[in-house]
């Protein structure tokens, strides 16, 4: 890339020598004003600092034209042209934001605004959206639609931030979360698919004995899988209930769900949960939700480690943005999804493909 700023009076005199050094490939990364000469401060002129790039030969993305403007008398300033550093490359990245977000006038392509709008609905933070576009920007070739290049984008950068499950099959797994948000339902599921496709013993407890009917739910659907279930109030009673269900190649605890928003119920878990041994802790979050709220329970849950995300209700909303926020800025693993009411089916891996379905989907289908 060929990096070069010019100190300018107005933008039209930036376009030419722009266009004249770097030609119509060039990129506007960046306009600020500065202050320059005088004396003790007096007579200072008003310039505009304008910092442009191009590709090299060996770079071949292409970029937007600068628009054609009439010649004006300038003070330029060329940058020495060598090989970016680090720090450089640094520096262009939060450049970049520049460009894929609005600015005085709009700098992102006319192919990549749709992607942008789209990202914006899909409730995907302006971090992540330049993230996005500015990487798009660099791969997408000419010959490619761009539709492609942008699937192929979010896969990669669902790849790069997804992180894995430390341990995958877990032999014991608490459910946590908000009220309905499908804990109870999203451990029958993993309790089927642990006995059907694994063919692994399962023993239920659940420690949800703040709402009535709560216990009979998780024992209807003990009986339906015919696994045995346990019902505890204490963090002695469930040392109990996990020992008389050692048998069992997997117990799965189900909790009440609570308003995490709230951090006094954070530590009435940490209460429940034995504190001599880990418990594989599974938070599950409804795609429903706020982001914003979402950020607030995480942040709440600070001295109690979750070892994984789960996200439920996919089929209740064509929004699936806060995926790639919460994959951007947590480093908690995200493996599965539930995508309906159905016990065991709708229940699928979070792929980077799939994830990556959720939000070009909309995009393809247009
Ligand atoms: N549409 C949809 N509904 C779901 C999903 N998962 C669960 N539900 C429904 O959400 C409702 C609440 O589910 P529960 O499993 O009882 O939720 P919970 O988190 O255990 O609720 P509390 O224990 O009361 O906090 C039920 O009607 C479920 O059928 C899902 O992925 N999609
Ligand atoms: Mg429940």
């Amino acid at each position: 890339m060929r990096l070069k700023t010019y100190r300018v009076a107005t933008m039209p005199e930036a376009m030419v020598l722009i266009k004249r050094d770097l030609g119509d490939d060039a990129l506007i990364l960046n306009t600020k004003k500065v202050k320059t000469g005088g004396l003790f401060g007096l007579f200072r002129k008003e310039l505009l600092e304008v910092t442009a790039a191009v590709e090299t030969a060996e770079e071949s993305a292409p970029q937007p034209a600068v628009s054609k403007a009439p010649p004006a008398e300038v003070t330029e300033t060329p940058e020495p042209q060598s090989q970016p550093t680090d720090a450089l490359m640094e520096e262009l990245k939060s450049l970049k934001r520049l460009i894929v977000h609005e600015g005085p006038e709009d700098r992102l392509p006319e192919p990549l605004r749709p992607m942008r709008r789209l990202l914006e609905k899909q409730g995907v933070d302006e971090a992540v959206q330049t993230e996005l576009l500015s990487e798009l920007l660099q791969t997408v070739e000419s010959d490619k639609p761009v539709q492609e290049a942008f699937h192929a984008e979010l896969v990669r950068f669902i790849e790069q931030h997804q992180q894995t499950v430390q341990n995958d099959s877990p032999s014991i797994a608490c459910f946590i979360g908000p009220t309905g948000v499908g804990k109870t339902t999203t451990i029958a599921k993993v309790a089927a698919e642990q006995l059907l496709e694994h063919k692994r013993t399962v023993g239920l407890i659940t420690a949800d004995t703040y709402r009535i009917a709560a216990v009979a739910q998780l024992k209807t659907y003990g009986e339906i899988l015919d696994v045995p279930v346990e019902v505890v109030e204490s963090r002695e009673q469930l040392a109990g209930a996990l020992e008389a269900l050692k048998a069992c190649d997997v117990i799965l605890i189900d909790t009440a769900g609570r308003n995490y928003q709230q951090a006094e119920y954070v530590q009435d878990l940490q209460k429940l949960l034995p504190d001599t041994q880990h418990i594989h802790t599974t938070l599950v979050l409804s795609l429903t939700a706020k982001y914003e709220d979402m950020v607030h329970i995480i942040g709440n849950f600070g001295a109690l480690s979750i070892d994984e995300l789960l996200l439920t209700k996919k089929d209740e909303t064509a929004s699936a943005g806060v995926i790639l926020n919460l994959l951007h800025h947590y480093r908690i693993p995200l493996r599965r999804i539930a995508t309906g009411q159905n016990v065991p089916d709708d229940l699928v891996a979070a792929t980077p493909s799939l994830i990556a379905d959720y939000i070009a989907g909309e995009l393809r289908h247009a």
